[in-house]
């Protein structure tokens, strides 16, 4: 099989070419291969060398699928030390996203030219690493140690003009990159510009108590995470110790992170995202729908934050109400969420503006005669999502695609209410719906299979990670949800209070405990759910007596100021004694003996009803894989990405 890698003269400058599609990932093949060409490049009659690669990126790192297996030589360090004692000045040209690895190889290059449009970046700490093949010792010697240690801890890719600024990348090109590398490389030479190794510069001057500071910000910032760390501990070897001893130091770092459970669990994750988009049976070309306009039913919480997440993405949005002023109501949410995330800086008050502008409103349901697709965001009545989705099947034209942002419902009922059911989907945002990243796109019996892979490629324009479910009451996250907060309402009564159980899960990793999240989302929701329920689906009245007394007393949650904690104005939760009498009285109704319960065993009874219930979601069918499962709780119940989501946990216990 012919090399990925090839090597040619032009003029006085050796190309070295790297073709390893989708993202030129240091595979083994690859690392062999530009070892081979750095090596003839020594001996011909080159007077420098570019590096530079095919396709839409220059280098994106190491090639993640080869982790975990047994490292093959020519190892990256080597092969980079290989590159930076070239006796030729090397060159590397940078366009797309140069990562991790990649952008390793680029600093061991003597000097570094990119496209304006290219990013250069350190993600491994995404993936519970560090940069494992210099790029903590040599990024220090061009940029210093306080601009190394924000590129690396963060894992935030910058721009080649913010690299350009600190030292990183020498000069931005335009037009054909690899002409400007050439020509760059050229002139490095006719100017007898000598080589520079990274090796040989010291780190710019810097003052000895970074490192502790940073250590102490990161104790926040990446609470639990041990990479974050160990990149500390790396920079500060680079500015302290010769660069071979730095370059030891960051070995055995990378070694501990690589070999960590976090590692292994964050690794999981970046893949499992990825296969999440994949359904089983559709052929990657199934064809798509077009999807230029979209219409809200609902201008709510929901509604409003879906409208943003279409507006977001480029695609105009209508947004239907019953009447005008629950119109401007939903179109104010929406003025004040942009307000928001520009107050944040999350958004550039322009880019705000164009959005905003993208989303309408109308009390007519005629103005969604023409949209490409219909998201319905109104409360969960099943008998009023019937009637508007048969409205809808009145109005939209053929081939719109009509979606539902139910919870619960059941998306068949709601698409046998149309005489296209074929067209129905269901598309369940989480709240806040325009910042969560999952979206559980449900698959009726008769959802057709392009409107599935329409919808699973939108959610990717609109920057939303979807899971496929098939039909089931709380589809995957919500139904795990159940089994969760039933064993919760029963540590309750066993003996655990609600501050207890929220600080053992948090400490474990969960972004919020379960009674801070119950309280969030409102006790009424689960009420008068379980209400509309017939009384033998009500299930073991333990698991609900301490809500319902709570909900019963006018304690709501959040929303009216007291729920399992009260709330002061700034919605800071206070622990309630008025709560522990609820839950005693609720124990002696049962008799049930109230005793000491463990963190430990809060935490193992939480994550195994959380496991049991995927089990089941997994033998049903309703997810595809358990990976899925996995994706669900991170994106959407803030489920410790460190530990690689519940279904990963449980097969690594
Ligand atoms: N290795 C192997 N495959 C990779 C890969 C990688 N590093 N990055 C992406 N892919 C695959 C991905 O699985 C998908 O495959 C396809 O490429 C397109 O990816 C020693 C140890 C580059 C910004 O962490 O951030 O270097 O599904 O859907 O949205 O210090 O991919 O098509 O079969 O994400 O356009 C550090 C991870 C590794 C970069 C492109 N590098 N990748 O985004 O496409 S650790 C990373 C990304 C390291 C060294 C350390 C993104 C992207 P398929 P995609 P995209």
């Amino acid at each position: 099989m012919s090399s990925p890698v090839s090597y040619e003269l032009q003029g006085k400058v050796g190309v070295i070419s790297v073709d390893n599609p989708p993202v030129n990932a240091l595979s083994q093949v690859v690392r062999q291969g530009l070892l081979d060409a750095i090596t003839a490049a020594q001996s011909d009659a080159s007077e420098a060398v570019v590096i530079i690669c095919e396709g839409r990126t220059f280098i994106a790192g190491a090639d993640i699928t080869e982790f975990g297996k047994p490292l093959q030589s020519p190892w990256l360090p080597e092969l980079l030390d290989e590159i930076e004692a070239s006796s030729k000045l090397v060159v590397a040209a940078i366009h797309g996203t140069a990562l991790g690895g990649g952008f390793e190889t680029a600093l061991a290059a003597h000097y570094r030219c990119a496209l304006a449009s290219a990013k250069v970046g350190f993600p491994e700490v995404k993936l519970g690493l560090l940069p494992g093949a210099g790029g903590t010792q040599r990024t220090p010697r061009f940029a210093g140690v306080g601009a190394s240690l924000e590129l690396i801890t963060s894992g935030a890719p910058i721009t080649a003009g913010q690299a350009k600024q600190i030292g990183l990348i020498d000069k931005i090109v335009d037009g054909n990159l690899r002409t400007a590398a050439v020509a760059f490389a050229a002139e490095l030479i006719a100017d007898g510009t000598p080589i520079r190794r990274s090796r040989d510069q010291s780190v710019p001057e810097f003052d000895h108590s970074i490192f502790t500071d940073y250590r102490a910000s990161l104790a926040k910032r990446a609470r639990g995470q041990v990479a974050p760390g160990h990149i500390v501990s790396a920079v500060e070897a680079a500015a302290t110790l010769p660069f071979e001893e730095g370059m030891a130091v960051e070995r055995d770092l990378f070694m501990e992170c690589m070999n960590s459970p976090q590692s292994a669990g964050m690794r999981h994750i970046f893949f499992a995202e990825r296969q999440a988009s994949r359904i089983e049976g559709l052929s990657k070309d199934t064809p798509r729908r077009p999807v230029e306009s979209v219409g809200v039913i609902g201008g709510g919480t929901m509604g409003g934050g879906i409208a943003m997440s279409f507006a977001n993405a480029g695609i105009p949005v209508t947004m239907i109400e019953i009447s005008d002023e629950a119109l401007q109501r939903g179109l104010s949410i929406i003025e004040r969420n942009y307000a928001g995330s520009v107050k944040r800086g999350k958004l550039s008050e322009e880019k705000a503006a164009a959005c905003r502008a993208l989303v309408t409103g109308s009390t007519d349901y005629s103005a969604l005669a023409d949209v490409d697709m219909v998201v319905e965001a109104v409360f969960e009545d099943p008998d009023l999502k019937k009637k508007i989705f048969a409205q809808l099947d009145a109005v939209c034209k053929p081939g719109a695609i009509l979606a539902t942002n139910t919870s619960y419902q059941d998306v068949d009922a709601i698409a046998a209410a149309t005489g296209r059911p074929e067209d129905v989907v269901g598309t369940h945002f989480f709240s806040p719906a325009h910042i969560m990243k999952l979206l559980e796109v449900v698959r009726g019996e008769k959802t057709a299979d392009d409107v599935l892979s329409t919808v699973m490629a939108l959610a990717k324009k609109i920057r939303k990670v979807a899971v496929v479910s098939g039909v089931c009451y709380g589809f995957i996250g919500n139904r795990m949800l159940r089994p969760y907060g039933n064993t919760v309402q029963l540590l309750l009564l066993e003996g655990a209070s609600p501050q207890q159980i929220d600080a053992a899960m948090e400490t474990w990793g969960m972004a919020m405990g379960p009674l801070r999240v119950f309280d969030l989302a409102g006790l009424d929701i689960g009420y008068s759910a379980r209400k509309a329920l017939a009384d033998d689906e009500e299930g073991d009245p333990r698991t609900y007596r301490v809500s319902d007394s709570l909900v019963e007393a006018g304690r709501l949650g959040q929303k009216s100021g007291s729920g399992f904690y009260s709330y002061d104005e700034k919605r800071q939760p206070a622990a309630d004694p008025v709560v522990d009498e609820v839950i005693e009285a609720a124990a002696a109704e049962f008799g049930i003996e109230r005793r000491e319960i463990s963190d430990d065993e809060i935490v193992d009874r939480l994550i195994a009803a959380l496991v049991d219930e995927g089990r089941k979601i997994l033998d049903e069918g309703i997810a595809q894989r358990s990976s899925d499962i996995d994706v669900v709780y991170i994106y959407g119940y803030g489920f410790p990405v460190s530990r690689g989501g519940p279904m990963f946990y449980a097969d690594q216990q």
